[in-house]
Parts: structure tokens; C-alpha cells; sequence
């Protein structure tokens, strides 16, 4: 565990683990006013690389750009300082958090008159959701409570504030027993986890819920719809209600930090046989594959260290 350790990149310099700090009044702090990113780097057998960099690193730009942040970094210097970042650190296998925050300025809630700061830690993680569930499963409910509407907190951005919307779904979960909580939309169809977007399988097609509702973008996500075209898998975004979950032959969630991890259990049903089910094991396997480098990087996926 290299979690607590090493160098982080703040704003164009390294520095020590410790003396990564910002002022207690950063308007962070009180406020939420950060974007972020989360990445995951994998050994390979031609070394260490870094899972869809690109993607994310557009992604960290479009949710700054919503919150009008202005970040004082190209694209490609961010790109340089990332692979630096793992470099520095000797990491073989990591996830990476680049992340851009309003520091300290002033007090009140316009962010306009703080500035911009940047930084980069990484670190070793492993299963986000328990050890051995991409393969035994997890058991979920449904949260008592939804995403958040269309046009109140843009579901478009990482931003550092939805994710108190994310700590209540995650800690109603783990408080009742369950490993994860899977959020509705305002309208009652089924959006996603705290941390993972959520697919189902029934007859042979994988469904999961369009961006209308509610949903971070996912990258595991898009990579999943390319994955199925490239196996040939009838793949589809669809409104999906609850109860379609409970009736699924598979559900599994997505996300950097959850890889593909399955559900066999929701609010106590099982779910289809209750382990990890065939289109599961198929599509995380591909998966595992191209990010481990085991088979070739027919999309561009990987930047090596
Ligand atoms: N939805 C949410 C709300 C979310 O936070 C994530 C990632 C996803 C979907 C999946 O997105 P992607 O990683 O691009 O496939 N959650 C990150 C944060 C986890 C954390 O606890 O911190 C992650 O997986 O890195």
C-alpha cells in the first residue's frame, strides 16, 4: 500500500506527501469547488500504461469548463505531469488522481475571485468494492435516495460536490449490510452507483441507462459499448426501471476504481443465478485483457509510462 506516501504534483512542482496541503478557508472546503479524475495505470508485459488517459483527461477539462474554471495547464502539460507522477513514484500498477480545485482567496460562495489549483497523487488500489468480488460478486440495494434532477447539480461533471449525494448511497448501503447502493434519477428509473455506472443482461442484450439520467459519462462505460461491438454483442442505452433489475439475467457495475464487478444480489433478490453470469465474465474478461495489455490495443487505450 503506497497510499500516504511518495511525491504529488501541485500545481508544476512535486512535493512531499506531507506538505501537500491547502488553507483550511481554501473555498474547497466550504464550498466543493473541485473537478477530478480518477485513472488507473496497469502492468503490462511492455511495461506500465495508463488506461484511456486522453478520455479522462477530457473529461477533467469539460467538468472545469462547466464550473468555469480556467486551468492553467494545457491538455499535454497535465498529460506530461501524470505520466511523471507514476514515473517519480516508481509505480508499476496505480490509480491516479488528477484533480483541479478553487483554493484560497475569499470567503463567500462566488468562486470566481479564487484561484485555480491543480494537482496529481497516485498510489496503489486494489478491488474497490472488496477483495475477490470481480469474481464472487457483490449485494446492493436501492437507494432511498435518487441522483440529483437535471439542471441542479450537472451529472455531466465529476465534480467534488455531487459526491456527497454519492456518501449518502454509499453510507445507507454499508450501514444496512449491503457493499453499494445503486441511486434512481428524480424520475424513478434507475441511474447509478455512488462511484460505478450499472449495466444488465436479459436474452443476450446489455442494456444500460442513457446520460439523461443522471449519469457520470463513464469511461469503463464507452469502453464497455466498444468491447460489446467488438464481440458482437447487441449493446443499449434504454430508461430502465427498477424492477427490470430484479428480473435481469446479469447486473454488473463499471468504473475505474470498480472495474467490472457483479451484482448477484439487489434488495435481497437474487440475481439470475446469483454469480457472476456468462456475458459478465466475457465482457470483463475482454476487458481485463486490453488494459493488462494481453491482447493487442486495437483502440489506442493505453499510454506507457
Ligand atoms: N459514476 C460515478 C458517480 C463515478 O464516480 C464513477 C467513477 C463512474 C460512474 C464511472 O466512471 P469511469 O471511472 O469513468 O468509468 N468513480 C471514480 C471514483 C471512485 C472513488 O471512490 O473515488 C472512479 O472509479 O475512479
Amino acid at each position: 500500500m503506497t497510499f500516504g506516501k511518495g511525491k504529488i504534483w501541485y500545481d508544476g512542482k512535486f512535493v512531499e506527501w506531507s506538505e501537500a496541503t491547502t488553507h483550511i478557508l481554501s473555498h474547497v472546503i466550504h464550498y466543493g469547488s473541485s473537478v477530478f479524475e480518477g485513472m488507473r495505470c496497469y502492468k503490462t508485459p511492455k511495461g506500465s500504461a495508463i488506461f484511456r488517459m486522453k478520455a479522462h483527461i477530457d473529461r477533467l477539462y469539460d467538468s472545469a469548463k462547466i464550473y468555469r474554471m480556467e486551468i492553467p495547464f494545457s491538455k499535454e502539460e497535465f498529460c506530461n505531469a501524470i505520466l511523471e507522477t507514476v514515473r517519480v513514484n516508481e509505480l508499476e500498477e496505480c490509480y491516479i488522481r488528477p484533480f483541479v480545485f478553487r483554493g484560497y482567496g475569499k470567503m463567500g460562495v462566488n468562486p470566481l475571485d479564487n484561484p485555480v489549483l491543480c494537482a496529481i497523487a497516485a498510489w496503489e488500489w486494489g478491488e474497490y468494492l472488496g477483495e475477490g468480488v470481480l469474481k464472487k460478486g457483490i449485494s446492493v440495494r436501492i437507494s432511498s435516495w435518487n441522483r440529483p434532477a437535471p439542471n441542479t447539480f450537472p451529472s455531466l461533471a465529476k465534480a467534488g460536490g455531487n459526491y456527497l449525494n454519492s456518501q449518502l448511497i454509499k453510507m445507507e448501503a454499508i450501514q444496512d449490510g449491503f457493499d453499494e447502493g445503486i441511486a434512481l434519477d428524480s424520475y424513478g428509473y434507475v441511474s447509478e452507483g455512488s462511484g460505478e455506472n450499472i449495466f444488465m443482461v436479459r436474452n443476450g442484450v446489455i442494456f444500460t441507462p442513457p446520460t439523461s439520467s443522471s449519469i457520470l459519462p463513464g469511461i469503463t462505460r464507452h469502453s464497455i459499448f466498444v468491447l460489446a461491438r467488438d464481440l458482437k454483442i447487441r449493446i443499449e442505452q434504454h430508461l430502465l426501471p427498477r424492477e427490470a433489475l430484479y428480473i435481469a439475467d446479469e447486473v454488473f457495475f463499471t468504473g475505474t476504481a470498480a472495474e467490472v464487478t457483479p451484482i448477484t444480489k439487489i434488495d435481497n433478490i437474487t440475481i439470475g443465478k446469483g454469480v457472476r453470469g456468462p456475458m459478465t465474465e466475457r465482457i470483463q474478461a475482454e476487458f481485463l485483457r486490453i488494459l493488462r495489455g494481453e491482447t493487442e490495443d486495437r483502440h489506442n487505450w493505453l499510454t506507457y509510462i
